[in-house]
């Protein structure tokens, strides 16, 4: 019988388990450039089958949120190197969440104080952080059709980047709510022409993304990470065909060879079935696609053990209790009890909550 425990391959990338540690947005990027403190965090998780590391904007105008990380310039490539090197050390593996937020920003984040770029020019209700501190989201202007091809040349670029930055590969930041789901979803996308209106439509650009990072850096190092029904808070409301939109950009990147698609069922960061949420088959999506799955949102221990076991999926990430715990595969494996998230470390700061969370051995000592 499949355990969490053992290695799986994901496309080119070799797993020396099924135990992901999810995308995590900590804040701690001044500039956009990774720091040093960065490469001993991710150092510190490199037990985990796969680390993907927290999203990073692709371009100067992809950046929703104060000190999130770059993955543009040839600094922020240079910086990089000391984290991917850090997990390599300890024979770990780590891909790099390509993110571009979309509408999901404030003007005092973009260069020259620009407009977020969305499909609309509606603005979300939301809010993101900023110097000021927690501020409501800019007004969008929505792109045109002819800068499309210059977006998938940022998307190209930082795929290459991450590439020569060290990292095993690249996850597309399909999900959240930001720039691709804006694209992809009914509730957001008000556009007409080639991006708006129909689901082959809404999705072009998303599968325009993933084949242009596919081609430029090899599909078997390329993932994609989907959130069907996630609101975000509300920021989106679900796809009025959600079943039907989802399905058919699975089976458009089926045939792709892509290392791993990653879904996070229900609400991120919150329930797996929200209440009163629409139901939706996830499994119906793993069925159709062929290579490995990776699956997300609050599992627990005897949850995910058993979700390996019966093969409803292939890996689990992990995102909070992998910022509590950095040797989170042993905790796992010999079901010692876990640290606790210190909830008010997680956006921004310096080493307290990030690092010097300890191991079973630093408690024992
Ligand atoms: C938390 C805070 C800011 C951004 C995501 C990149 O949800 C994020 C994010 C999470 O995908």
């Amino acid at each position: 019988m499949t355990t969490l425990f053992d290695p799986i391959q994901a496309g080119d990338i070799a797993l020396s388990n099924r135990i992901a540690m999810a995308p995590l947005t900590r804040n701690r990027a001044p500039g956009g450039v990774p720091t040093a403190a960065m490469a001993e965090y991710y150092g510190q998780r490199a037990s985990a089958g796969l680390i993907i590391a927290e999203a990073s904007q692709i371009s100067p105008m992809a950046q929703g949120y104060l000190d999130t990380p770059g993955i543009h310039s040839p600094e922020q490539v240079a910086a990089w190197r000391q984290v991917t090197a850090a997990v390599h050390a300890k024979g770990g593996r780590i891909v790099l969440q390509l993110w571009h937020v979309g509408r999901i920003s404030h003007s005092s984040l973009l260069p020259g104080g620009a407009a977020p770029v969305s499909p609309t020019a509606v603005a979300a209700k939301a809010h993101t952080f900023t110097a000021e501190g927690f501020v409501p989201v800019s007004t969008p202007r929505a792109l045109g059709d002819d800068e499309i091809p210059a977006l998938l040349e940022d998307y190209r670029r930082a795929a290459r980047n991450a590439i020569e930055a060290g990292f095993d590969g690249v996850e597309v930041h399909g999900a959240n709510t930001y720039l691709l789901e804006q694209f992809l979803r009914d509730s957001v996308n008000d556009r007409s022409g080639p991006y708006g209106g129909t689901i082959e439509n809404r999705a072009r650009l998303l599968l325009e993304v993933v084949r242009t990072v596919a081609a430029e850096i090899g599909a078997g190092r390329t993932g994609l990470r989907l959130s069907p029904t996630t609101t975000f808070g509300g920021s989106a409301p679900v796809d009025s065909q959600a079943q039907a939109l989802y399905g058919y950009v699975v089976q458009q990147v089926a045939s792709l060879g892509l290392a791993y698609l990653h879904v996070i069922e229900g609400e991120t960061g919150g329930a797996r079935q929200p209440e009163g949420a629409p139901a939706f088959d996830y499994a119906a999506l793993r069925r159709a696609f062929p290579g490995t799955w990776i699956v997300n949102n609050g599992f627990s221990r005897s949850e995910a053990l058993q979700a390996v076991a019966s093969g409803a999926t292939d890996v689990v990430a992990f995102g909070r209790p992998f910022i509590a715990n950095p040797d989170l595969v042993r905790r796992l494996r010999e079901d010692a009890p876990l640290n606790p998230l210190r909830a008010d470390k997680l956006y921004g700061g310096g080493a307290e909550g990030y690092t010097d969370y300890p191991t079973l051995d630093a408690v024992a000592a």
